[in-house]
């Protein structure tokens, strides 16, 4: 006998009370440190869940106590969302099921292609705000008047990576600023490294190719460090500039908190009298710069491939808004015919101690997106969105992204209407008389739809103002059409080496490293020797080193120059991250590990000086529900030791009582954490009952001036306002077999 049909039933019917943690929404916003946690876990999220269904314009608002119905995209209620229509209880699906087969074609066409480069990133809504007018120099209505806020998005990203890559991967950041002005938007589309590896745009597939994954294997996902990249780069001199920053501490970020960004070119700022300055735009983030250190970062990408989104969303959440300073350099034709370099090569920079970064604005991030498809993802910047009072150089490598930018948004969201999407819809009135297309969602009203015409103002339509309008500076141009590189781009080693100089010893080391790291994952020798040729051309003893770590038979001849004499030039301290570091522990994280028993007046201490200094703190434990302190206080954790390694923080405290200490010596993540903690030049307070585990770890006898005995309430104070610098770096040229 047939039996029954049983319907499955929905869990989370309109009627039992439909809320956001049944359909999977219950943790928005929620995942943050424990300070900062800015939903508690009971609360009612069913009008966040309302918002949410919204593609980015719209939201489906439900009044209070009430639940929305599910429908199709047509607004169809849907009466049974468990179940395809099927002709008897056990037989074949029917075409004719409308909701099924809406569901599953819109499915089927949820992704769009992934950026070609930038593919991985992340972003966050806030504003611009004018602290010092620029009205001298130019027109630009952002520049206008002091006070002023414009609202911006800002995307950041790594390059190379696929979309599902991990965020610390070694290599360079995009910081992609759009700001809605009131005269149109303009996109600054720069990255955290003020140079960049090519002279030309030409070139940009070239390097693009050669840094992603190697085309017959698919693989090494998000890494330079294979024989494609180090081949092209090595036969690239003009590259050899950005080594030197993408091989130093600059690509394994923090966070995006804790970087630069600049606007890499040469632009123009225009008066009304259409007279010209130059000007090189930099992000100075007020968080001071902070980077980790590679075995770190290895191991970040282990335990959360998420870590700078996951900061980003987190920091944003819970208050702490992350902010830049926008500076600028100006100068005029003089100065850029006197300076040594070409202003129009982008493999340049203009030193600050040469020409001061004049600090005009503000850029806060304070919201972050409702939903990272709608606006993360389809955010189309371009370095050809420029308002009136701003304009391009001929920089060849800016030239040329003109024309990129314009034509990978078309690829990658399907029509020219993509400006139509809210994200990227500019917050000024939009006239003009393009129409149609994919997906048209502004479309004029009326009769006239071209001009000139004599239809009058009311119905003809927007005019033209040629004072208002966005007029090119007129720069007089001429001679004879050819594909050359000019003489003045021709000096490769000068800056190279200017930068390595004005590196931190650590940071030189850090570069020593890296290079020979990466160098090492080149399967041909030939390559390998060629980068070292160039090296010697940049710096003899790093040259040394780098061989050495290689163990070349010997080394290879310098590099042939295209110019022969490179320029010792002054060192310039801006470009060092040592030396423009935090002043304090604001804004960054702490890791309380602790077990039963554990000192409560120590964490108390600690969690009370954290949240003073601005910091956030989470709790490691052996298990995720927690510990009981030794006063009987309980405290939830927010990691299992495993799943909290020490990578995940800036600095740790251990706080165990003598049983907890003698079991976790026992524990291998346990031993790991401190292990970990001691090679990456972190700051360590610790019990005396924590000391079994470092002997376990290997390193009750390195202990040294950065690990902090924890006796007191006093002490626990103490040690965090103490946390002021990054690292302690002393110590990596300790415990590194190579620095020895
Ligand atoms: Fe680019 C994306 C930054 C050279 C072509 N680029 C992209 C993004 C950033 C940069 C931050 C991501 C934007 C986002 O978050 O959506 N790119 C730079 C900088 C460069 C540079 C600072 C040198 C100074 N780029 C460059 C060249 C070309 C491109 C020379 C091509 C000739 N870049 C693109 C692109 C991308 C892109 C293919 C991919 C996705 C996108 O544009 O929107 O058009």
């Amino acid at each position: 006998m047939a039996k029954k049909p049983v319907p499955a039933k929905n869990p989370a019917t309109a009627k039992s009370g439909l809320t956001p943690a049944m359909l999977g929404g219950g943790d928005v916003g929620g995942e943050s440190p424990q300070k900062a946690s800015p939903i508690p876990a009971d609360a009612d999220l069913s009008q966040t869940f309302g918002e949410l269904q919204g593609t980015g314009g719209e939201t489906h608002q439900v009044a209070e106590g009430e639940t929305a119905v599910l429908t199709t995209q047509q607004g169809v209620p849907v009466a049974d969302d468990q179940n395809s229509l099927k002709q008897g209880a056990r037989g074949p699906t029917l075409l004719e099921d409308i909701h099924f087969r809406e569901k599953i074609f819109h499915f089927d066409h949820e992704r769009i292609p992934e950026r070609v480069v930038h593919a991985r990133g992340y972003g966050a809504h806030g504003f611009f705000e004018l602290t010092e007018s620029l009205s001298d120099v130019t027109r630009a209505d952002i520049f206008q008047r002091v006070g002023e806020r414009t609202p911006a998005f800002v995307r950041f990203s790594t390059v190379a990576g696929s979309k599902g890559s991990f965020d610390l991967a070694r290599d360079v950041r995009g910081f992609a600023v759009k700001l809605y002005t009131q005269e149109g938007n303009w996109d600054l589309v720069g990255n955290n490294i003020p140079v960049f590896f090519i002279q030309d745009a030409i070139k940009f597939p070239d390097l693009v190719h050669a840094a992603k994954p190697e085309p017959d294997r698919a693989f090494p996902q998000a890494q330079t460090a294979h024989d494609n990249f180090w081949d092209f780069i090595s036969l690239t001199p003009e590259s050899m500039h950005m080594v030197m920053w993408i091989m130093s501490d600059r690509t394994i970020p923090r966070s995006y908190r804790t970087m630069e960004g600049f606007g890499v070119h040469t632009f123009r700022l225009v008066d009304g009298a259409g007279k010209s300055t130059f000007v090189k735009f930099h992000w100075k983030p007020k968080q001071g710069l902070q980077s980790v250190v590679w075995n770190e970062a290895v191991k970040i990408n282990g335990a959360d491939p998420d870590f700078h989104r996951r900061d980003l969303w987190d920091a944003i959440n819970g208050g702490d808004f992350p902010e830049w300073e926008l500076g600028v350099q100006l100068f005029d034709q003089a100065f850029a015919d006197s300076f040594d370099f070409d202003v129009l090569d982008s493999t340049k920079i203009i030193p600050e101690e040469v020409l001061p970064v004049r600090r005009v604005g503000r850029l806060v991030l304070d919201r972050v997106v409702d939903n990272f498809f709608a606006e993360t993802e389809q955010v189309a910047f371009c370095t050809q969105n420029v308002v009136p009072g701003i304009d391009f150089t001929n920089d060849p490598l800016l030239q040329g992204r003109n024309f990129s930018y314009l034509d990978t948004q078309l690829k990658r969201l399907g029509s020219p209407n993509f400006t139509h999407i809210p994200i990227n819809a500019p917050k000024c009135p939009v006239a003009h008389f393009q129409q149609d297309g994919h997906m048209a969602m502004t479309n004029p009203r009326g009769r006239v739809n071209y001009e000139p015409n004599s239809w009058g103002a009311t119905i003809g339509g927007p005019r033209e103002d040629p004072v208002r309008g966005f007029s090119s500076v007129a720069e007089e141009a001429d001679g004879a059409k050819l594909r050359i590189r000019p003489e003045s781009f021709a000096d490769h080693y000068s800056q190279a080496r200017q930068f390595f100089v004005s590196q931190d010893p650590i940071e030189q080391k850090h570069i020593g490293d890296a290079l020979v790291f990466e160098l090492s994952k080149v399967e041909r020798p030939d390559i390998r020797s060629r980068m070292v040729s160039h090296l010697r051309n940049i710096d003899e003893g790093l040259a040394a080193t780098v061989a050495d770590g290689l163990a070349l038979p010997e080394l290879p001849e310098p590099a042939q120059a295209a110019v022969p004499t490179r320029t010792d030039l002054a060192p310039s301290d801006a470009l060092s991250i040592v030396k423009n570091g935090p002043l304090d522990f604001k804004g960054r994280k702490l890791g309380i590990f602790l077990s039963d028993g554990a000192e409560a007046s120590l964490f108390t201490a600690l969690v009370k000086a954290v949240d003073k200094v601005g910091a956030v703190y989470e709790v490691i434990a052996p298990k995720i529900g927690g510990v009981t302190l030794s006063d009987g206080t309980k405290v939830a954790a927010k990691q299992k030791i495993d799943g909290g390694p020490s990578v995940l923080f800036d600095a740790v405290a251990l706080i165990v009582s003598e049983e907890g200490g003698a079991l976790l010596a026992g524990d291998a993540a346990s031993q790991d954490f401190v292990r970990d903690a001691f090679g990456h030049g972190k700051f360590i307070g610790l019990t005396a009952a924590a000391q079994p585990i470092f002997e376990k770890g290997g390193i009750a006898d390195d202990l040294d001036e950065a690990c902090i005995p924890l006796t007191s309430a006093k002490d626990a104070t103490a040690f965090v306002e103490g946390l002021g610098k990054l690292r302690h770096w002393p110590r990596e040229l300790k415990v590194d077999l190579d620095a020895k």
